[in-house]
């Protein structure tokens, strides 16, 4: 078919005569019955010709006011992505408000100004240490309304809700406390000196790990608190799903910055949130319309763009965006003027009306059409100030709240706009500084009191470095009130409490498999592990405490066969027919299953790896997350949210698979992990381990479970260990013969990071060599002591390094205590003890970069190494390892370069054995035949 020039259609389908129409293109329905197309055919030609002659952006500019005009006329079109930007329920709608308004207004006027004059006071001289005024001033009410009726303390029945402040509103939440009696004026005044401040003080943010009665979840780092939130929410339902504990009447509050809400993790989990229809959430975004810089969206609109987001994912969306002022002007605009003004006024003009004053916002808002003009003609401009953002409006935020509870299949977010640094004076409200503004002058203090009513004498003001708190009498209504309302609600929030009942150990059967050593049969220590998860498992108390958390590598990892026993988690079952349900390892989904298979998404694993490993204390339920992913994708990806993983003191195993930089060979540069062991030794929650054999690992997880989870026996070096670590296992995809557990094991070695695996054979004049190797590169160790022994006559001791960074934590420590300690004997690390008589050169090596085991180097004199320094690139694991000198050869090559460096033999037998081997030539490397293609 042949199209003339007018009939060229940019593509568009619909303008292609005989093509026929999609049902919905671009959202629109499009088979609807024409019953005038004459008509219909002279609109479209006049929208074709605006097209071509005055250019897209008119025809747009058209078809927008075109919508405009169907809405001011009722002519229902089809949902946009964004509703008006009016609140979302309507006057006439909202529930009866069940609290005392006048008393929770005075309660709110005492916390506003004591959160304000804690961080003002924290800035006095020789202090100086921060802190944030103008958050919790936007977000007053917000939280307010939920302490007051909504926020479910650990008293109540249904076990009390969790929740999530916003970490720069944590002045607010300790000022409530303070009022409370939970803190005292002195707890107050040591705001962020933590260790100067006699007794302790209090922390910036909330952090468990800092306070850890008080704080459960960890926020600050901008997004992990909404993606935690959401994992959160999912696990309360597994839990109750599986039948572990009755979570039905307990809520997940998240409260959010809607700057916050640029973070990718903020946004990437709320789909799940809407699939598994986690009613049990409420998002609250503070939408103060501004981020630390200045606005979060000066051309745009923050609440739209946020509830269009909300909405595609299924999300049920609340606006509370004006006061209840507005209601009666609304209620007036008969033509939709007012809603118009309100729908395409910019969120910077939003943001700079509250820095100016009422006439201003009568001139510049109402004043831009004659409509809205008129609207407020009778009201004066103080009255124009005085209408208020719905954020600030408890009735309002009350009505939302009650909504959000009683909305049942989806969860919710309420976008709430706010002032920011509101009630604060002209100095803070709205202004772009005014995060970081700490401190008020003389005169902001005044006008802040008077704004507030407080009962505060001029005199008292006259210490401008500090002000006084206000604390009410102790009968008076107010503190009445309010102690009873928490009372109600079930006790003080936020709380910590651990009241997890220690779990027993496994049965000593279940290591026996690994003990035994895999005979003749080439194992590796991934699959070693998942043998160990398997007996573990089958263990009818302790089984089904343990969570499998899967970023989709089941597979690679061999814990597909867990698939058809554990099932994996979904609270839809299996609604369809599985592609391989004859099978015996066939995909299945239950809602009894115990395995997170989270999809490809490890920022979300690690959001149930923390929901999973803090549940000991969440819900006094001791659960034990299996988290295992690719190691290069763990520490490296997910870093942060390993962090504050740590900060809510999270338990549970991290397994850091497919680990080493050639050991999975044939996935290059972005797979192959060199380094995760050095990230994950910068956590000080982490205990990690590089273990070479099953027995090892049997070991190593045996302790964990003990002290983790158990009794805590105490360590292995006789000191006293705290039990909120979590572990980091790196294991590998290399199967070789796991070897039976040696007689006379040296387990407290194995535990505190080394042991001689063995010692060198006897030579006649043997030179004495020690290689310290760890994970796979002890096999290479191994064959190197061979070498050795043949071709040069050198005996080389074997040691087995299970976990370099605890050695270097336990000397950091006894290094630390030296320091102390000056006139005592100097107490020895362990690792130097160890290692004290070993004779001859000290060469460590592993399938990581140096910096691994040069951590040790300040505590082994004449330590060197090698390692996978660089990035990884493809090749097989022979020819890798040798273009890194890591393989057997190479330790030959540096063994012996150390042996001619202190004298005992010439350069020339080091120079010659790099010609016997051809060490600097990776395709002289040898070929090996028995290793597949690591599955990925
Ligand atoms: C990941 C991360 N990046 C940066 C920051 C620094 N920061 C702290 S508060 C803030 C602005 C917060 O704005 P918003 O989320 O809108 O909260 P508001 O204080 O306005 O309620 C920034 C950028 C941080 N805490 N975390
Ligand atoms: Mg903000």
């Amino acid at each position: 078919m042949r199209m003339s020039a007018s009939q060229q259609s940019d593509g568009d389908p619909a303008r292609e005569s005989g093509t026929p129409r999609a049902v919905i293109t671009d959202g629109l329905p499009s088979q609807l019955i024409d019953n005038d197309p004459d008509e219909t055919g002279e609109w479209l030609e006049s929208f074709d010709a605006v097209v071509d002659h005055a250019g897209k952006g008119r025809a747009r500019y058209l078809m927008l006011r075109m919508l405009e005009r169907s809405r001011e006329q009722q002519v229902g079109v089809p949902a946009l992505r964004s509703t008006d930007y009016i609140n979302t329920i309507a006057p006439e709608r909202e529930p009866w408000f069940p609290g005392d308004e006048h008393v929770e207004r005075r309660i709110r006027a005492y916390i506003r100004w004591n959160a304000a004059i804690m961080v003002h006071r924290a800035q006095r001289p020789g202090v100086g240490v921060g802190g944030h005024i103008s958050s919790y001033a936007s977000s007053a009410s917000l939280y307010e309304v939920g302490f007051n009726h909504f926020f479910r303390g650990k008293d109540h029945p249904g076990g009390g809700d969790q929740i999530w402040f916003q970490g720069h509103a944590s002045p607010g939440i300790y000022a409530r406390a303070f009022l409370e009696g939970r803190l005292t004026e002195h707890q107050m005044d040591g705001f962020r000196q933590e260790v100067s401040h006699p007794g302790g003080g209090l922390s910036s943010y909330p952090h468990p790990r800092l306070m850890s009665d008080f704080w459960e979840f960890p926020t600050v780092s901008m997004g992990l608190g909404p993606i935690n939130a959401i994992y959160q929410a999912r696990f309360n339902r597994y839990l109750h799903d599986r039948g572990i504990k009755d979570t039905s009447d307990q809520h997940v509050w998240a409260f959010l910055g809607d700057g916050e809400m640029d973070e990718p993790e903020s946004l990437g989990a709320i789909g799940l949130a809407a699939r598994e229809e986690l009613d049990n959430l409420t998002f609250v975004v503070n939408c103060n319309l501004q981020r630390l810089d200045g606005p979060v969206r000066g051309n745009g609109k923050v609440i739209q763009e946020l509830e269009s987001f909300f909405r595609g994912a299924g999300w049920n969306v609340i606006k509370v965006v004006w006061g209840r002022g507005w209601d009666k002007l609304l209620a007036a605009d008969r033509d939709g003027a007012l809603v118009n003004l309100m729908n395409t006024t910019p969120d910077g003009d939003y943001q700079t009306y509250k820095a100016e004053d009422g006439a201003y916002v009568r001139e510049h808002f109402f004043g831009r059409d004659p409509r809205t003009r008129k609207l407020v003609e009778g009201m004066t401009d103080d009255e124009v100030w005085a209408l208020q953002r719905g954020g600030h409006d408890y009735r309002k935020v009350y009505a939302a709240y009650k909504a959000a509870m009683d909305h049942k299949g989806q969860p919710t977010v309420i976008l709430a706009k706010t002032i920011k640094g509101w009630t604060l004076g002209s100095h803070f409200e709205g202004r772009n500084s005014t995060h970081q503004m700490k401190k008020l002058t003389a005169e902001d203090l005044a006008n802040f009191r008077d704004r507030l009513y407080l009962d505060i004498p001029d005199s008292a003001l006259e210490d401008k470095y500090l002000p006084p708190y206000y604390k009410p009498d102790p009968d008076s209504d107010e503190m009445k009130y309010m102690l009873e309302r928490r009372q109600a609600l079930g006790g003080a929030v936020p709380r910590r409490h651990v009241a997890a009942k220690p779990l027993k150990a496994p049965e000593e059967k279940a290591f026996e498999v690994l003990k035994r050593g895999s005979g003749k049969q080439e194992v590796a220590t991934t699959m070693a592990f998942v043998r160990l998860l398997k007996e573990f498992l089958k263990d009818k108390e302790l089984g089904p405490r343990f969570v499998p958390v899967i970023p989709d590598e089941a597979r690679t990892f061999g814990m597909d066969s867990l698939f058809p026993t554990s099932k994996i988690y979904s609270p839809h079952g299996q609604t369809y027919t599985a592609v391989d349900r004859e099978l015996m390892l066939a995909y299945k989904e239950s809602t009894t299953g115990t395995i997170l298979h989270e999809g490809i998404n490890e920022a979300g694993s690690t959001a149930s790896f923390t929901a999973v490993g803090s549940s000991y204390s969440t819900h006094g339920e001791p659960m034990i997350p299996i988290y295992i992913f690719y190691s290069m994708f763990g520490f490296q990806r997910t870093g942060d949210a390993f962090w504050a993983a740590a900060d809510q003191m999270t338990r549970g195993f991290a397994l850091g698979a497919t680990a080493g930089r050639t050991t999975l060979n044939g996935e290059g540069l972005q797979h192959e992990d060199g380094h995760s062991l050095l990230l994950a030794a910068t956590n000080p929650a982490v205990v990690s381990y590089d273990p070479a054999f099953s027995y090892e690992l049997g070991h190593i997880v045996k302790d964990a479970l003990a002290r983790m989870y158990g009794e805590d026996p105490g360590a292995p070096l006789g000191g006293e260990r705290s039990a909120d670590v979590f572990y980091y296992l790196t294991v590998y995809n290399e199967a070789y013969q796991q070897p039976a557990e040696p007689e006379g094991l040296d387990t407290a070695g194995l535990l505190a990071g080394i042991y001689r695996l063995n010692q060198g054979p006897w030579i006649d004049d043997a030179k004495k060599a020690q290689i310290l190797a760890s994970g796979v590169g002890v096999p290479w160790a191994l064959r190197a002591q061979e070498l050795l022994a043949q071709d040069w006559g050198v005996s080389a001791d074997i040691w087995s390094v299970t976990s370099w960074t605890e050695l270097r934590r336990e000397a950091v420590e006894t290094d630390r205590w030296n320091l102390d300690h000056p006139a005592e004997e100097p107490r020895v690390p362990y690792v130097t003890r160890t290692l004290a008589d070993a004779e001859g050169p000290l060469v460590a090596v592993s399938d990581w970069m140096r910096a691994v085991p040069d951590l040790l180097a300040p505590y082994v004199p004449g330590l060197v190494s090698l390692g996978t320094d660089g990035f990884g690139l493809s090749d097989t694991r022979p020819a890798l390892r040798r273009h890194f000198r890591v393989d057997a050869e190479s330790i030959v090559v540096r063994v012996l370069g150390e042996l001619a460096k202190k004298g005992q033999i010439e350069r020339s037998v080091v120079a010659a054995a790099v010609e016997k081997y051809q060490t600097t030539d990776a395709s002289k490397a040898p070929v090996d035949l028995t290793q597949d293609t690591p599955a990925t």
